[in-house]
């Protein structure tokens, strides 16, 4: 296996032994309330992981540098691998005047690491250090990010460089491919906007019931540029193809708030997996839809001999910069890009048609919006009620499986997002489904998606929209799991 990623770098860990490193072991307490660098730990020698949070500049694109924070100087951060089941030693430094919060996202581990205020993890003091063990699980792609809540500041969290991939290495690689490539998109230089999103293919029909609304909408964000991998299309390097190559693409939406589409032209693109996890139903689409935070596994055989950019189909966001050049060997000449057809994303065609078994408990969870008016943000609620950490949080049990019933009776489509669990696809707009396992499903204005997990982990659980404005301003709820 040829393995080049775009964006590989010197984190290669070394996997230490598991002497003295139990895999549910906790190896640092109390870190809240250490001030900064002489953090005690009991986690010995060199560590797995190192992620140094700070300022960084960045060429994005020609004559273009932006100046935010990441991770090791770079944004993205590094790609960090590890190895499932094996535990490794995380060491995260802070470099900025404010404490931060790094979420493993997609991962299932205890709450002190998740990464998450409303979890009462661990947090990483403003120039300070923290360091403890995680046993990284399940396989697949990963990532990890800012879970600071920005409000309307948009030099903060997932506004933020503070994002890069983890794979977690299965322990039998198919590795049915003869490159691998790593690709994160990113927006950035966010402002506020009245303008709304105009295009949202997918979405349902306004219930007859909804009450008329009697404020006009609130700030939306928009983006001056547009990347991959760090640099706007053409900006970077191209990533290399020979024809006849298999190459498997992982792909991470990065962004703070977009849901994205991505095509490559004169090629089909074979979706393997979600969020990581390999789907039962591996089928060809022509475009790709990842909602914030979504990853695809994608496999696409090179037979198209060409220079493209496979970017995406909104022409304002690709000439921004959205987009990353794929070069077959011998190929040279200025990058194509042809129109795709047009196609509405349909989770269900992953899946199996078969019926999940019956959960223990079905949850409602209606999605609901108050438009803020001109001038202000729109608040948004979870069955009625905006996010408060004065409410308890929803006792569920280790082990029973539960049934999230999502009704979105709201115009946005919200890539909502459950921590420290994978659940099942069940039911895609009335449609039974089965088989495709996810941590964020992105649910279209006026649509009703169901989702169904088995809590493994006990403690607070954060369930939230990752569309950054929405989860800020109320969307968002604990589950407590015992
Ligand atoms: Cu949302």
């Amino acid at each position: 296996m040829d393995s080049r990623d775009p964006f590989s770098f010197s984190t290669r860990r070394r996997f230490l032994g598991a002497a003295g490193v139990s895999a549910s072991a906790l190896l640092l307490s109390n870190c809240q309330k250490q001030a900064a660098e002489s953090v005690a730990s009991e986690a010995k020698g060199a560590p797995d992981v190192t992620l140094r949070i700070g300022p960084v500049l960045a060429d994005i694109a020609q004559d273009h540098t932006i100046s935010t924070i990441g991770y090791n100087g770079s944004v993205p951060g590094p790609l960090t691998r590890l190895k499932e089941g094996v535990p490794a030693i995380v060491d995260l430094f802070n470099d900025t005047d404010t404490p931060e919060y790094v979420h493993w996202h997609g991962m299932i581990v205890p709450t002190d690491v998740d990464g998450a205020e409303e979890e009462q993890s661990l947090v990483v003091p403003a120039h300070g250090h923290l360091r403890y063990s995680l046993t990284a699980r399940p396989a697949g792609a990963r990532f990890v990010h800012s879970h600071v809540m920005p409000m309307s500041d948009l030099n903060r969290g997932t506004y933020t460089g503070q994002f890069g991939f983890v794979y977690v290495e299965p322990k039998n690689n198919p590795g049915a491919y003869d490159q691998e490539i790593f690709l994160a998109s990113k927006e950035w230089e966010p402002f506020f906007t009245t303008a709304e999103d105009e295009e949202d293919s997918g979405i349902g029909t306004p219930p007859p019931d909804l009450p008329k609304e009697t404020k006009p909408n609130g700030w939306e964000i928009g983006y001056q540029r547009f990347t991959i991998n760090g640099k706007a299309w053409g900006y970077g390097e191209p990533v290399r193809v020979k024809q006849g190559q298999r190459v498997l693409f992982h792909i991470l939406n990065g962004s703070a708030t977009e849901n994205i589409k991505l095509a490559l032209p004169g090629h089909r693109l074979q979706v393997v997996g979600m969020d990581g996890n390999p789907v039962p139903h591996p089928a060809m689409v022509d475009v790709l839809e990842l909602g914030t935070a979504e990853r695809l596994d994608v496999v696409v055989e090179m037979n198209n001999p060409g220079v493209w950019i496979f970017g995406t189909p909104k022409d304002d966001d690709r000439r921004d910069g959205l987009g990353i050049v794929v070069e077959y060997a011998g190929k040279n000449g200025k990058p194509q890009w042809i129109k795709p057809p047009k196609q509405v994303w349909d989770y269900t065609m992953f899946g199996t048609d078969s019926t999940a078994p019956m959960p223990d408990e079905v949850i409602p969870m209606v999605f609901g919006k108050i438009n803020g008016g001109t001038g202000q943000f729109n608040h948004w609620t979870i069955n009625g009620r905006e996010y408060s950490e004065k409410d308890p949080p929803r006792m569920l049990q280790k082990g029973k499986r539960y049934r999230l019933a999502f009704e979105n009776r709201t115009d946005d489509a919200h890539p909502v997002h459950l921590h420290r669990n994978t659940f099942e696809l069940t039911n895609v707009h009335g449609k039974p489904t089965a088989g495709v396992m996810k941590d964020v499903v992105l649910v279209k204005g006026y649509r009703k998606i169901n989702v169904d997990f088995t809590p493994e982990l006990t403690g607070l659980t954060l369930f939230h929209c990752h569309q950054q404005l929405h989860m800020d301003y109320g969307f968002k709820t604990l589950f407590n799991v015992m």
